[in-house]
């Protein structure tokens, strides 16, 4: 039996397996640039996290229908589940399908088909996180938030991701602002490639609970204190950081020394499909090469549940 754990970074669009990529390609009438799903294997060696984004946009173009959106949630919910998932916080990228003529309802609708029912079909319980392209433009984010209004009832929070260097959090003062006035909860990537200011901004200006990697928070001692003194937590991604050289190897990844310095540290696959492994496969990646102990693991495990946004009776029922 895994691990009972909390999966709280994990980008839908992530988990696109180049086998479901074809398929709806073939679906959709879309023609890809690879001749199959080893050819496009092949373009899943990344230099940084760039050159990642480019592959990860350009496949975007086979989702086109709520089924699409339904299929690919489903087909994760069913790896995670195998995997001792048993609560999953997803996030997905509103603005890359709007800016492909799709409507946010497509989205939504096809995200929330397989969310919905997660429960009965998978045993797993699901959060929905809209997270705001932050190479795009704070307008473009405010647009995409107020397009958002009406699914509220089925998005708990908002975040931000994509190219990270040159795009500092405090571009989203206003956008966070107005999240937070909706009630929605607010998390962040900082720290993945950025500099540890970024992981700061992120918590002072807006008002983050989760910081999603602050990998480079391990650079700024003072910073360490007051993430370990505030209890913020960092969903970390081991194999993606190995995979888009923000460390040399896996054995290089300051994940024992994090826990060692006290952070709220949790292990998430952050897009499955492409680094190599879901959850379960990354809990046991640092298990094996970084040769965390059993408590840790437990412990890492429960970090997850504590930093979910469950409530605590859900929390209970989740474990
Ligand atoms: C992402 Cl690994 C990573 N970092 C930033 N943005 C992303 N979107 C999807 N994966
Ligand atoms: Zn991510």
């Amino acid at each position: 039996m895994p691990l009972p754990k909390a999966e709280l970074h994990l980008h839908i669009e992530g988990t696109l397996e180049p086998e479901l990529a074809f398929e709806l390609a073939a679906r959709n009438g879309v023609t890809l640039p690879y001749a199959d799903t080893d050819a496009l294997r092949e373009a899943y060696a990344f230099k940084d996290l760039q050159s990642f984004l480019n592959l990860y946009y350009e496949l975007m173009a086979v989702l086109r229908t709520e089924q699409d959106f339904t299929d690919l949630a489903n087909a994760y919910l069913a790896r995670a589940a195998a995997q001792g998932v048993r609560h999953a916080e997803i996030f997905f990228d509103p603005q890359a399908h709007i800016s492909r003529g799709l409507s946010l309802g497509t989205v939504v609708e096809g995200l929330w088909r397989a969310l919905g029912d997660s429960e009965r079909n998978h045993g797993v319980s699901t959060k929905l996180i809209m997270c705001f392209l932050r190479d795009e433009s704070a307008d473009s984010a405010l647009e995409t938030l107020t397009a958002a209004q009406p699914y509220l009832d089925r998005i708990t929070g908002v975040g931000l991701d994509s190219a990270e260097v040159g795009h500092p959090p405090a571009k989203f003062r206003e956008v966070y602002e107005v999240a937070a006035r909706l009630g929605l909860r607010r998390v962040a990537h900082a720290g993945e490639e950025g500099p540890p200011q970024y992981i700061t901004e992120a918590l002072d200006v807006l008002g983050v609970e989760r910081v999603d990697h602050g990998l480079r928070c391990m650079e700024d001692p003072a910073l360490v204190e007051r993430l370990v003194r505030e209890r913020i937590p960092l969903t970390l991604c081991p194999l993606s950081n190995v995979r888009l050289r923000a460390v040399d190897t896996l054995a290089d990844h300051p994940l024992p020394a994090m826990l060692d310095a006290g952070l709220m540290c949790t292990v998430n696959s952050d897009d499955p499909a492409y680094f190599g492994g879901y959850a379960g496969d990354n809990f046991a990646a640092v298990q094996q090469t970084l040769g965390l102990t059993e408590d840790r693991l437990r412990e890492l495990a429960r970090n997850s549940f504590r930093a979910s946004f469950l409530e605590d009776d859900e929390e209970r029922r989740a474990r």
